[in-house]
């Protein structure tokens, strides 16, 4: 830690460490931790050189490291240099489609990578706090209609075997070297900060360049899944709650409210005054191998203990979402 002035005496800036800063969430952790002067260090692939976008208005204010959860010499020497009190492990192949096409990449990186950095963690200094951001896609096609911390985990893609092997091996850490490592069971999130390929911004671009005049139709895949949907900004929250929490201990996050591939594209296109029907057709080439269902969170945990809540609804997500695009798209 390091002591910096302060307006009247001194105050201790912690520092914490982000892998996949230049992420939808690693963005907005940053932004976040800013604000709760943390002293921020980021890992970076040497491919990462295109996407720095998400991070331009903080570049400044923060450090960042070249290093891969591949390569478990740079996760040391980048800990040796931040020696951060805070670790948020966000980094993975996050993708599900990509992980039939990439399965052994996707494990290495998503599933590996957690033990990667626990180890390079418990060497270098046993008391930094972890989180490991895990994900619904672990339930997959669950037994219980709302899913909580008990419900059992049956995954149904490459990705959500690997984030279950990242869930385990992390209460696995706790339980074996007493660390300070909690996951937080993610449901879906998202914002005007998305990654394209995932269906909401898919959604929110192409509803924005449909209105635009600059295209035609959108093309989507199976309609009929149900997601629960939430918003980046509250998420990273709750993360940040759970590496400040008195014991650690491993929470779901979601809304608990649950809308199809359906709505969304209804919802979306009436914000521009579009009739959804007359421009989404589907391409079963978009269906998954093996495709989850229903996802819907039980977060009833995290907001009696920690006071987490979701603020920002559903409609209000996609429409900042189509607004955002419609901006960035319009000439
Ligand atoms: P994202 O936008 O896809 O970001 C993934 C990040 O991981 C990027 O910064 C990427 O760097 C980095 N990364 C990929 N491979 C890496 C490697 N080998 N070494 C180091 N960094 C690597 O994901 P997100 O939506 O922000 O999600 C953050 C985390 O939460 C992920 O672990 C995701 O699986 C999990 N999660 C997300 C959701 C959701 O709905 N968003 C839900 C549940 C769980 P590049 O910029 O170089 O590609
Ligand atoms: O798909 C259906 C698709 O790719 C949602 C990741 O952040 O959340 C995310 O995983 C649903 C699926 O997200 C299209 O079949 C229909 O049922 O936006 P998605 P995801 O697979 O739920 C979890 C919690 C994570 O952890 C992941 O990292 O939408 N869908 N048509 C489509 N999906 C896509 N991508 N594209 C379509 O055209």
């Amino acid at each position: 830690c390091v002591l910096s002035e302060s307006g009247r005496g001194f105050c201790l800036t912690r520092s914490a460490l982000i892998t996949g800063i230049t992420g939808q969430d690693g963005s907005y952790l940053a932004e976040l931790l800013l604000e709760k002067n943390y002293d921020i260090h980021g890992v970076v692939r040497r491919s990462s050189g295109q996407r720095m976008e998400r991070l331009e208005s903080i570049l400044p204010r923060i450090t960042l490291h070249d290093g891969d959860l591949l390569d478990s010499g740079s996760l040391l020497r980048i800990l040796e240099k931040s020696n951060p009190v805070e670790v948020y492990n966000l980094a993975a192949q996050s993708f599900v489609p990509a992980s039939w096409t990439q399965p052994i990449l996707t494990g290495d990186v998503t599933a590996l990578g957690v033990t990667r950095m626990l180890e390079a963690l418990r060497h270098f200094n046993p008391a930094i706090r972890f989180f490991q951001a895990s994900s619904s896609e672990i339930f997959g096609q669950a037994l219980d209609k709302k899913q909580s911390e008990q419900t059992a985990l049956r995954p149904r893609s490459p990705y959500g075997v690997a984030k279950a092997y990242g869930h385990f091996i992390t209460i696995n850490y706790r339980e074996s070297y007493d660390l300070f490592a909690v996951s937080g069971i993610l449901f879906n999130h998202e914002s005007p900060r998305r990654g394209h390929e995932f269906v909401s911004r898919k959604v929110s671009r192409g509803v924005a360049a449909i209105k635009l005049g600059l295209q035609e139709k959108l093309i989507l895949g199976n309609l009929n899944a149900e997601r629960d949907w939430g918003h980046a900004r509250d998420y990273v929250h709750a993360m940040w709650m759970m590496l400040n929490q008195k014991h650690p201990r491993d929470y779901v996050v979601a809304t608990g409210k649950k809308y199809t591939v359906r709505d969304l594209a209804k919802i979306a296109f009436a914000c521009v005054d579009l009739d959804w029907e007359r421009f989404v057709e589907v391409d079963p080439a978009l269906y998954r191998p093996a495709e989850v269902d229903a996802l819907c969170g039980d977060s009833s945990s995290i907001q009696s203990e920690l006071g987490w809540q979701p603020d920002s609804g559903f409609e209000d997500l996609i429409q900042e979402m189509v607004l955002s695009d419609l901006k960035s798209l319009t000439p």
